[in-house]
């Protein structure tokens, strides 16, 4: 499936210094910074550094190295916020949006982290 990139949306220019964020860690492959909305105590987005539109575009057209790292970057993030669970920080959950039934509204791909409280249930 063939994606265009649109190089003006809000996270393109967040990687490039554009426009403030709130980082909570960065790496060679990704950027996490604290989202605007927060639905929970703990609520940042993970992004990777590289131009992909959503997941789908990301786990067909990213290279290996760069699939290792952002994963990896999404665990990093979760210790240094103290809410992994084999940390004994309770826990947390990770959502990505794609497309439009995904309701993703930022198009460069990004995974949500939540954590910090006791979350609902979504999915039996
Ligand atoms: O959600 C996109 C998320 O991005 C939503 O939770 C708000 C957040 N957002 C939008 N602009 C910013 C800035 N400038 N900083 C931090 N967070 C932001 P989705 O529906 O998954 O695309």
């Amino acid at each position: 499936m063939p994606y265009t990139y649109d190089d003006q949306n809000i996270f393109a220019k967040i990687l490039r210094g554009e426009i403030p964020n709130d980082t909570v860690y960065e790496d060679e492959y990704a950027l996490a910074f604290r989202d605007i909305q927060p639905q929970a105590p703990v609520h940042v987005l993970v992004i990777p550094k590289g131009p992909y539109v959503n997941h789908d575009h990301f786990a067909t057209a990213a290279t290996d190295a760069e699939i290792a790292g952002y994963t990896r970057a999404i665990g990093k993030v979760c210790a240094a916020l103290g809410i992994a669970p084999g940390d004994d920080g309770q826990g947390y959950r990770t959502i990505a949006n794609s497309g439009e039934h995904g309701v993703q509204e930022v198009p460069h791909f990004h995974t949500h982290i939540l954590g910090g409280r006791m979350l609902g249930r979504m999915l039996k």
